[in-house]
């Protein structure tokens, strides 16, 4: 007889901080200890909250898409966009939560920002990436407090890091257009002048998220008088937009529509035509990109957070279900195959949670002006490697997740298929894997952030001492040497050859700061007692190829092509 009533136990969620050995053990690190004792109740208060409202609120924001209403009855133009009562939740929580404000009231000095990821980090996988606009909205409120007047720090910046529901803004960041995607320089929106700092916007940004913000910092070229433009990404000037009047009416802006997007269904992402859009300067004429990197370089780093928050989610899910889930006459835990898939991605997991987290701890520092040069300079380059690397180990990860728990995860309503649907844009928005290796570049030739960041890792290494480290610390030492070989001589090489090699370079650095972060964690856990799980994790990883180098010189070069485009 064949059993028709047997219904599989599909897997859970416990609470998220308690869960969650490796956030824990990593404060436990990082923080003073009655720092954490303060913080550690609402920690463990929001582990809960994000496994029950704010999971349903996201579930209701994922079911119910935002939905754009062009026209009124009468044929009025009002541009209303509608969104679920989850996604207005997940705004009035994040203001409750302090999700922005505890990154800016500092009340725990550097130590806020880790506080703040730690919540954010737990936040994002239930949140339907209601993480987005908070993204875009620290960032603003960062940009402002280094760019903005007095003006603009007593309103809008005291909008962004409110406590309260109803004063609480978020930002949209509007540099996209339909010329200008990864090369924003190519943007084409002009600013016309109105009198002192006050212009008028034309022209149309073509991925604007999270579009119900109330304000957004975007791009604009100011012209003169006689009709002229700056030319150029330097040309672009930094621009202040309040997105609706008094009424709730836009200010000269048309949304065109929604965007159909394979992921991040709950989040209205628009084309919005900007027709004499009021907007204020901020900072000086020009320079617009470099100034708008303050921003982005934030929303870096929730990406980066945001990757590690959904690998670790989906691994809880898979690990919960692995004990659950009966076949070939054993539990799925009890494979030896399937068990060694799973530690895999465990120790991925810990790699990409370290190198993000260092970025997390150096922005704090940086922000309370307790940075040195060099960790100044480690924060710029390790910005966008975290970015690049851990939006990719996401994507790898949560496949992955998802075949171990099979089938299942593939149906909509599982609520599973969306991570994977989800953390494809890690990858590509806030900068491609690519244009972020650029940027390591960038890091390296405009603030000579190579050698702080060898120095700082080989300070780590050189401070690891438990014999049962000290092989893996060899390892990473000599993938240290191999990088900074590689590194001397490319300095001979020409540029096609350096950016070429870019992506091999900046994964090699990933992997040996990783190595070194889990290092010098298995080495205080052995100190203090933990888990012997961190020393396995640290070999484990110190056991990849941990410099992915290529050596792209003409011939290479030449080949990629032929193999690519034949002798054209
Ligand atoms: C969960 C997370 C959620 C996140 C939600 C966000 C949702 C929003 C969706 C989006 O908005 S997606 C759009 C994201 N777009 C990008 O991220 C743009 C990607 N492209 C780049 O990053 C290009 O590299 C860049 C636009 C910066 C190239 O610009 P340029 O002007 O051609 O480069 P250039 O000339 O090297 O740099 C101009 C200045 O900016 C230089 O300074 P100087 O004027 O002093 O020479 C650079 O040093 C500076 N700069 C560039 N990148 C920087 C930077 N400074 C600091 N940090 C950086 N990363």
């Amino acid at each position: 007889m064949v059993p028709d009533d047997f219904i599989q136990q599909g897997p859970e969620l416990k609470n998220q901080y308690e869960d969650d050995d490796l956030l824990r053990s990593y404060l436990r690190r990082k923080l003073p200890p009655r720092f954490l004792q303060e913080i550690e109740p609402d920690l463990r208060r929001f582990g809960e909250r994000v496994i029950t409202d704010i999971l349903e609120w996201g579930l209701d924001a994922e079911k119910h898409e935002p939905r754009h209403i062009p026209l009124d009855a009468w044929g009025n133009r009002i541009d209303k966009i509608e969104v679920t009562e989850g996604w207005k939740q997940l705004k009035r929580v994040s203001a409750e939560e302090g999700l922005i404000a505890i990154g800016y009231e500092r009340k725990h000095g550097p130590f806020s920002r880790i506080y703040q990821f730690s919540k954010i980090y737990m936040f994002t996988p239930s949140s339907a990436i209601y993480t987005c606009p908070l993204a875009m909205t620290d960032g603003a409120a960062r940009l402002i407090e280094v760019y903005g007047d007095e003006e603009l720090k007593q309103n809008a910046y005291r909008h962004l890091i409110s406590r309260k529901p109803n004063e609480f803004w978020t930002s949209g960041q509007w540099m996209t257009e339909r010329r200008g995607g990864s090369d924003v320089g190519l943007a084409d929106t002009i600013a016309e002048i109105e009198g002192n700092d006050r212009f008028s916007l034309h022209g149309l940004k073509w991925f604007t998220s999270a579009v119900t913000s109330e304000m957004a910092m975007t791009l604009a070229r100011i012209q003169d008088e006689d009709g002229s433009v700056a030319k150029g990404s330097r040309g672009l000037s930094l621009f202040y937009v309040e997105t609706k009047d008094d009424k709730g009416n836009w200010q000269n802006i048309t949304v065109e529509r929604l965007k159909n997007k394979l992921g991040t269904k709950a989040l209205p992402t628009a084309e919005l035509r900007l027709t004499g859009t009021p907007a204020k300067l901020v900072g000086d004429p020009g320079n617009g990109v470099k100034k708008i990197a303050t921003l982005f370089n934030i929303t870096r780093i929730y990406n980066s957070v945001s990757s590690v928050a959904y690998m670790r989610r989906m691994l809880t899910l898979a690990k919960d279900y692995a004990k659950k889930r009966f076949a070939f006459g054993k539990m799925l835990s009890e494979q030896p195959l399937h068990l060694e898939t799973l530690a895999s991605m465990e120790v991925e997991v810990h790699g990409a949670f370290h190198l993000a987290f260092r970025v997390v701890e150096l922005l704090g520092k940086e922000e309370c002006n307790e940075a040195t040069d060099e960790e100044k300079a480690q924060l710029r380059i390790l910005t966008p490697i975290a970015k690049l690397y851990t939006a990719k180990q996401a994507m790898e990860t949560v496949s992955e997740l998802l075949e171990a728990i099979g089938g299942i995860a593939y149906i909509e309503d599982s609520d599973l298929p969306r991570y994977l649907r989800d953390v494809q844009v890690l990858t590509i928005w806030e900068g491609t894997t690519n244009v972020l290796c650029l940027d390591v570049l960038r890091a390296i030739r405009k603030e000579n952030a190579f050698e702080p960041l060898i120095k700082d890792v080989k300070r780590r290494l050189d401070a690891i001492t438990n014999s049962r480290l000290a092989k893996d610390a060899e390892k990473v030492k000599e993938a240290v040497a191999a990088i900074v070989e590689f590194f001397t001589q490319a300095l001979t090489k020409d540029l096609d050859y350096i950016e070429a090699a870019a992506r091999g370079f900046a994964y090699s650095l990933a992997r040996v700061v990783i190595a070194s972060l889990l290092l010098e964690h298995a080495q205080w856990t052995l100190d203090n007692d933990e888990s012997e799980k961190y020393v396995i994790i640290a070999h484990r990883w110190c056991q990849k190829d941990l410099t992915p180098l290529i050596y792209p010189d003409e011939t290479h070069r030449k080949e990629s092509k032929l193999i690519l485009y034949g002798d054209d």
